[in-house]
């Protein structure tokens, strides 16, 4: 049996994943994989009432730490019931958003040390991690001002606009140190060469992967 892969989509509020999520599903068919996709937080049906909470403005002071274990909480349970069952039967799972996301959200944006996401990223995940995460890179204001356009701010959108150059910044280190697995997209650009970017760097992994 052809052996599955894992591939996130990462960046900041507005940064166009769930429009490159199409495009990828779309590669990975054309690939003659079977692909399943899905997002965090979510993904079962804990991680989606975790996202609620997460997203939603019921707990707007909720703690840094809580926020951090309701990530990590929703991760559990989307590694254990849908994640690692479609990675052994073969499949592609194709994520929007993972643990990147933890590190540059509640790490840089919130100031949690790495070292605490870490013990909980090496305790949840017990060593599955993606193996290919496409990081769309665009600036805080155009993020914003695109995400604004599609919706009302959730609770993360309500942030200030350092705390989304922190994530940023922390998005850019988390490449720089795994140039390999972590391609940075020019997310700024119009959505066609954007997403002939995505095809360039996902057939470069295909071809790698043969
Ligand atoms: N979070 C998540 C954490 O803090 N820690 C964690 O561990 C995890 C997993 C999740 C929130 O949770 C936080 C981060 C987030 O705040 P979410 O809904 O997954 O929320 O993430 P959002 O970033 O809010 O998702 P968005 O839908 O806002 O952004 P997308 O998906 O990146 O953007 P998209 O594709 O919806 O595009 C936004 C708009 O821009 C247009 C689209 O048509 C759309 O209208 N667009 C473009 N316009 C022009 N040119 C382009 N190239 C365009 N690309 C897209």
């Amino acid at each position: 049996m052809d052996q599955g892969s894992f591939i996130t989509l990462e960046g900041i509020e507005g940064a166009g994943k769930t429009t490159c999520m199409a495009q990828l599903r779309l590669l990975i068919q054309q690939a003659g994989k079977s692909c399943l996709e899905t997002r965090e937080p979510g993904g079962t049906q804990l991680g989606e009432e975790l996202r609620q909470l997460l997203l939603g403005h019921k707990h707007t002071g909720m703690s840094d730490d809580a926020e951090l274990l309701l990530m990590f909480a929703s991760r559990a349970e989307h590694l254990q019931q849908k994640i690692l069952p479609a990675l052994g039967q073969g499949q592609w799972v194709l994520c929007d958003r993972f643990t990147d996301a933890t590190y540059a959200y509640q790490g840089g944006g919130r100031g949690i040390a790495f070292s605490r996401i870490l013990a909980l990223e090496e305790w949840v995940q017990k060593g599955v991690r993606p193996d290919l995460t496409l990081l769309l890179d665009l600036s805080v204001e155009q993020g914003l001002e695109r995400a604004g356009k599609r919706s009302a701010p959730d609770r993360f959108e309500s942030e200030a606009v350092e705390f989304f150059r922190r994530v940023r910044q922390s998005y850019l280190e988390l490449a720089g140190n795994e140039p390999d697995r972590i391609k940075v997209i020019d997310a700024s650009r119009d959505l066609d060469e954007v997403l002939v970017q995505v095809t360039i760097a996902v057939n470069n992994f295909l071809q790698d992967k043969t």
